[in-house]
């Protein structure tokens, strides 16, 4: 093991520090097939090559670099390059980053390589552009049909084909690749940890042990566009109020519930102050212990949205835009990730992962590393630089077991 980690993590971090920063939030802005995920995907292209690992795009877009031939039983780590609107630095790159960093530390040691091992950036994994999250992954397992990932359109009116063909995509290409699945042994993801469960107990990393179910449902409120300061309550169909009163109904329900939700996404057209709105659209981010709770409140919400914009004269339609089943990860692999670790914290999480979609197809596993504030998908996201070289340590350690036999 190299004893300068810390120092090789700064400076490939810092290669990347730059790439999608807004200098007006502070956040990163890295989505989907645009310009900046392009320099995201040259850099990762260049870290590939860089260390001789053999570089590819699979039939779904995402970026593979292996080390040694791709086959039967390779161990696959990596992450995603995307973030949420202002997200944080660490959401996704840092399971990158530690991806390349712990490869480079498997192959300084004395141990034979004996699997192939593969480095992935699985593409749009935040759905922060085009609505629906792990797009990469959902496509490589069948999650996801082809024609429903190419008919996805951003609020430009941008579809998914469209986006990925300027980038060089061959659309006609999309879909489940049972090869390339049949490739993965394995799949190891570390992610930094989106919440305080390993500060509380004071561990830089931890194992996951599954994820809730969750997805995303638009609401979309239609009334009438009319003068705000003319039209008589009693004429208005105003949609803003059903919307408010869904946004609460949502929120006491899922806190009776012990569930999460949350409406962070609104669009209002046609968005004038001194104007009542015609149309108002909000997306819920639903997330739940179990499936049975999350269908339960979900048909809750949807009655409660509908007899509010009855109520005022608005019609209500919902429509899921995706949902992922509970994910329970894979207890012999979760098992040989401990005995390489020597028994760290196991966590349940309520985020989303690529892991969790390769999970119902593949032995999946994931790492977290602390995160000091406990915050993420925002600026404010935070890792000690002993964290992050433990991290990579870690997921060493875990490649070196189940790849060096
Ligand atoms: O939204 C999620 O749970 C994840 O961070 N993509
Ligand atoms: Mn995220
Ligand atoms: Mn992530």
């Amino acid at each position: 093991m190299t004893d300068d980690l810390e120092r090789r993590f700064d400076d490939l971090w810092s290669s990347l520090r730059t790439i999608g920063l807004s200098a007006e939030s502070g956040g990163y802005r890295r989505f989907a097939w645009t310009a900046v995920d392009d320099q995201l995907r040259r850099w990762f292209r260049e870290q590939a090559l860089s260390r001789d690992l053999s570089y590819k795009v699979d039939r779904n877009g995402n970026q593979w670099a292996w080390l040694g031939v791709p086959g039967e039983g390779g161990i696959v780590t990596g992450s995603h390059l995307d973030s949420v609107p202002d997200g944080g630095a660490y959401d996704g790159p840092l399971g990158i980053v530690s991806a390349f960093l712990a490869v480079d530390e498997l192959r300084a040691r004395d141990r034979p390589v004996t699997r192939p091992v593969a480095i992935v950036n699985f593409a749009d994994e935040e759905g922060a552009r085009f609505g629906v999250a792990c797009v990469g992954s959902r496509l490589l397992t069948g999650v996801l049909a082809p024609h429903a990932a190419r008919a996805l359109t951003d609020g430009q009116g941008v579809t998914l084909e469209e986006a990925m063909t300027s980038a060089g995509v061959d659309i006609a290409s999309l879909g489940r690749d049972d090869p390339l699945l049949g490739h993965i042994g394995a799949f190891v993801e570390l992610h930094i940890e989106q919440g305080r469960a390993l500060d509380d107990v004071d561990a830089p990393v931890g194992v996951a042990t599954g994820i809730w179910p969750h997805g995303r449902w638009l609401f979309a409120f239609t009334g009438e566009a009319n003068h705000a300061g003319t039209t008589r309550l009693a004429d208005r169909r105003d949609p803003m109020l059903p919307f408010a009163l869904t946004v609460l109904s949502a929120r006491s329900r899922s806190a009776m519930a012990g569930a999460l939700a949350t409406f962070g996404r609104v669009r209002v057209v046609p968005n004038a102050t001194n104007g009542i709105a015609s149309r108002v659209d909000g997306w819920l981010d639903l997330r739940a212990s179990d499936e049975g709770t999350l269908a339960t409140l979900v048909q809750a919400i949807t009655d409660d949205a509908v007899s509010a914009a009855a109520t005022n004269g608005v019609t209500a339609t919902v429509t899921c835009e995706s949902s992922t089943p509970a994910v329970v990860f894979d207890e012999e692999l979760a098992a040989r990730v401990q005995a390489a670790l020597g028994g760290v914290p196991a966590l349940s999480t309520g985020a989303g992962h690529d892991a969790g979609i390769l999970s119902a197809h593949v032995p999946a596993a994931m790492l977290f590393v602390r995160n000091r504030s406990g915050v993420s998908h925002s600026p404010a996201e935070q890792a000690d630089p002993a964290d992050l070289v433990a991290g990579v340590r870690a997921l060493a350690a875990v490649l070196a077991e189940l790849a060096c036999q």
